[in-house]
C-alpha cells in the first residue's frame, strides 16, 4: 500500500483534508477545540476535544457531507503570517493551540491557514482551494490521550484519507478492506485461535484449543532449531524480587513499562517485563571457564508489560506474552560468530516459513540522550561497530536508526508490516556489555584471569503471540500443514455406507500422530466440504464406495480443485513426510 506520508503531493493533499475535516467539525460542533492533525502513512487524523459531545462511527457520514459542502464551495486557502502575540490573540479561545504557540520561540513567525470562516495554525504547505479535496473518506475513530500521556484528557481522533482521483480512492479503500480481511484479529476469531475479554483483562489473550495447538507447534519448531544449535533451555518464574530488577537497572530504565510493585510479606515483587535478570542468575549459579562459552541459555518465557490500553492490538501487542528468548553468554572474540549465528537462524526460519517481506534495522543510541542510555561512550562505540562489521561481512542490507537502541546496548531488529497499522519488530538481537557487569558475572579465561562475559539478547519469533499474529496475516490463515490445528478432515460421501471406513481411516491417522477430524454430522457432503475450506484445513479426505472397496483415500488440498487418490498407506507416508520436512 502506498505510504501517503512519504508521497509529497498526497501528503499536502491529506494535510489539507485534515483542515477540511476540522472545518466541518467546527461547523457541526461549534465548541470543538483542536489539537493536532498530522499526515500518517495511511492518510491523516485530527485529535479534537468536543467537550460533552461524542462522535461515533455513525456520525462520520454527516461530517463527510459537511466536508463535501465546504469542498464544493471552492474557498481559497490563504496563508497568514503572525507574530507570537498575534497568534496568541487569534487562538485565544483554543487552549490546545495556545499550548502549541506558547512553546514556540518569542520571535517566531507563526503561520496559519485560513479557509472561509475557519483558520488553523499550521506550517503548511496547503492546497490552493478547498475544492482540491474532492475524493476523501473518513475511515475510523478512536480515543487518543492529549500528548499521548495517559494522565491527560482523552481526546477524540478521527482518521481519514484523501486522493487525487476517485479511482485512486476506491482502489485504496478496496486494499484497506482486503487488509481488514487479513487482520489477525479477524482470522484469529474465525479460526478459533484466541479471544480477549475485558472481564479477564485488556491485552491478556486467551488461547483456544486451535490457538494452543498452533502455539505448541511454533514452540516445538523453534525449540528444535535451538537444540540443534546448542541452546540450553531453562524454566524460570514470571516474576521476581524487586532487588533483581534494581540490580539489572530495569527499575531505573524500564519502570514505565512494568506493572506496579507488589508487597508480599516483607518483600517486594514485580511481574517481569524481561527475562534477562533471571538468565543472568542462571549463568551466575555456576562457575564458568572460557571453555563453557558460548553458553546459550534459552526459554520460552512469560513476561508482563504495562502497555497503554490504546496501544494494545489483538495478540500483536499484549500485556502478557511469551518471548522466544535467549541470552547468549560469550567472550568478546565470539560476538561476531554468535551474532552471525543468530542472523542465520532468523533467515533460515523466515525462509522455511515463507516470510519474505521484512527489513533489517540497526538501532543505535542517541549519544545526546544521557537519561535513557547507560553512560559509557567507549563501550557503546565498540558495540555498535561490532554489529556493523558483522552485518557488512554477512552482506545484509540494513538501515541505521539513532536513538532506538535498548538501554543496555545496540540492537538489530527485523521489521515487518502487519495487515493494518504501523511496522512492528518481529525478531531482535541485542548486544549487551552492561548486564553481566551489573550481576558481577565472570569466567576464567585461558590465562586464568577473571573476565566478564558479553551477552547477546535474542528472540527469533519475538514473542510467540506477536509471531502468531503476524504469521496468520502473512498466510491469511492458510497455515503450512505442520502448524495447522486440524491437518486432515475426513468426510464420507454417505455416513451410512462409508461411515465405518471413515472411522477406520480416522483411527489410522490418529495412530500416526496426524491431527485429524472425522465429520460424522448428519449434514450434506457438499456443506461439509465447504466448511472444511472455510476452516482452511489443509487436507480434506472424501471417501466414497470406490475408496472403501480399494482401501484408498481421495483427498483435496486447500485451494485446489484437484482430487487425488492414493492407497491409505501412501497417504500416511506422504503426510508424515510433509509434516517432518519442517522439523
Ligand atoms: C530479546 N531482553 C530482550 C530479549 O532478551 C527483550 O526483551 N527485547 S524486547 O524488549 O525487544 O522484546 C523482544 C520482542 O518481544 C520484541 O522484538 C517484540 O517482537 C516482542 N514484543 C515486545 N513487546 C511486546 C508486546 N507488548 N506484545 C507482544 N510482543 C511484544
Ligand atoms: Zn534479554
Amino acid at each position: 500500500m502506498i505510504n501517503i506520508k512519504e508521497n509529497e503531493s498526497l501528503n499536502t493533499l491529506n494535510h489539507s483534508c485534515a483542515h477540511l475535516l476540522a472545518h466541518a467539525v467546527r461547523h457541526l460542533y461549534p465548541n470543538a477545540k483542536f489539537w493536532v492533525g498530522p499526515v500518517i502513512e495511511d492518510g491523516f487524523y485530527y485529535d479534537m476535544d468536543l467537550g460533552e459531545d461524542v462522535i461515533k462511527e455513525e456520525d462520520l457520514p454527516k461530517i463527510e457531507k459537511e466536508m463535501k459542502k465546504i469542498s464544493k464551495s471552492d474557498k481559497r486557502i490563504t496563508r497568514l503570517e503572525l507574530s507570537k502575540r498575534e497568534a496568541l490573540d487569534m487562538f485565544k479561545d483554543d487552549p490546545y493551540k495556545i499550548d502549541i504557540i506558547q512553546n514556540l520561540e518569542e520571535d517566531a513567525i507563526i503561520s496559519a491557514y485560513k479557509q472561509d470562516d475557519f483558520t488553523d495554525l499550521c506550517r503548511g504547505p496547503h492546497m490552493p482551494t478547498t475544492k482540491s479535496m474532492k475524493y476523501f473518506k473518513l475511515t475510523k475513530i478512536s480515543g487518543a490521550y492529549y500528548k499521548g500521556d495517559s494522565n491527560n484528557k482523552m481526546l477524540q481522533r478521527i482518521y481519514g484519507v484523501c486522493f487525487e482521483t476517485e479511482e485512486d480512492l476506491n482502489n485504496y479503500l478496496k486494499e484497506l478492506e482486503e487488509a481488514k480481511l487479513r487482520d489477525h484479529r479477524k482470522i484469529g476469531k474465525d479460526l478459533g485461535i484466541y479471544f480477549i475479554d475485558d472481564m479477564v483483562g485488556k491485552g491478556l489473550p486467551m488461547y483456544l484449543p486451535n490457538g494452543f495447538t498452533l502455539w505448541n507447534e511454533l514452540e516445538n519448531y523453534i525449540r528444535n532449531k535451538e537444540l540443534k544449535r546448542g541452546y540450553k533451555h531453562v524454566l524460570t518464574p514470571p516474576l521476581g524480587n524487586v532487588e533483581l530488577y534494581k540490580t539489572s537497572g530495569h527499575l531505573d530504565h524500564y519502570k514505565d513499562a512494568m506493572f506496579p510493585i507488589m508487597q508480599v510479606e516483607d518483600e517486594e515483587y514485580v511481574l517481569r517485563p524481561m527475562n534477562c535478570p533471571h538468565h543472568m542468575m542462571i549463568y551466575g549459579h555456576d562457575l564458568h571457564s572460557y571453555k563453557d562459552l558460548p553458553l546459550r541459555i534459552a526459554e520460552i518465557a512469560r513476561d508482563c508489560r504495562y502497555e497503554t490500553s490504546g496501544s494494545l492490538k489483538g495478540i500483536e501487542r499484549v500485556r502478557t506474552f511469551c518471548q522466544n528468548d535467549s541470552h547468549i553468554f560469550c567472550t568478546p572474540d565470539q560476538i561476531e560468530s554468535e551474532f552471525k549465528g543468530v542472523v542465520d537462524l532468523i533467515l533460515e526460519c523466515y525462509k522455511e516459513l515463507n516470510i519474505t517481506n521484512y527489513r533489517f534495522e540497526l538501532s543505535l543510541r542517541d549519544p545526546e540522550d544521557k537519561v535513557k542510555y547507560f553512560q559509557d561512550d567507549e563501550m557503546w562505540d565498540k558495540a555498535e561497530d561490532m554489529l556493523r562489521n558483522v552485518l557488512n561481512n554477512i552482506g545484509i542490507e540494513y538501515v541505521e536508526k539513532v536513538g532506538e537502541a535498548a538501554f543496555y546496548g545496540p540492537k538489530l531488529d527485523v521489521q515487518v508490516k502487519p495487515a493494518v497499522g504501523n511496522e512492528i519488530t518481529l525478531s531482535t538481537c541485542q548486544l549487551d556489555f552492561c548486564l553481566p557487569m551489573k550481576f558481577n558475572l565472570s569466567y576464567i579465561d585461558k590465562d586464568q584471569s577473571k573476565k566478564t562475559p558479553v551477552v547477546l539478547h535474542r528472540a527469533v519469533f519475538g514473542t510467540i503471540d506477536r509471531f502468531m499474529a503476524y504469521y496468520l496475516e502473512e498466510t491469511k490463515g492458510v497455515l503450512p500443514i505442520f502448524l495447522s490445528p486440524v491437518q486432515v478432515n475426513i468426510i464420507p460421501v454417505n455416513m451410512e455406507y462409508q461411515g465405518h471406513y471413515a472411522k477406520e481411516i480416522y483411527d489410522l491417522l490418529l495412530d500416526n500422530d496426524i491431527r485429524v477430524e472425522f465429520d460424522d454430522r448428519d449434514e450434506k457432503m457438499n456443506y461439509k466440504i465447504r466448511e472444511s475450506v472455510t476452516r482452511k484445513i489443509p487436507i480434506t479426505i472424501i471417501l466414497g464406495d470406490k475408496e472403501k472397496e480399494n482401501g484408498n483415500i481421495s483427498y483435496r488440498r486447500y485451494g485446489s480443485e484437484e482430487t487425488i487418490t492414493v492407497s491409505k498407506e501412501d497417504f500416511v507416508t506422504l503426510i508424515k513426510n510433509e509434516i517432518k520436512s519442517y522439523k
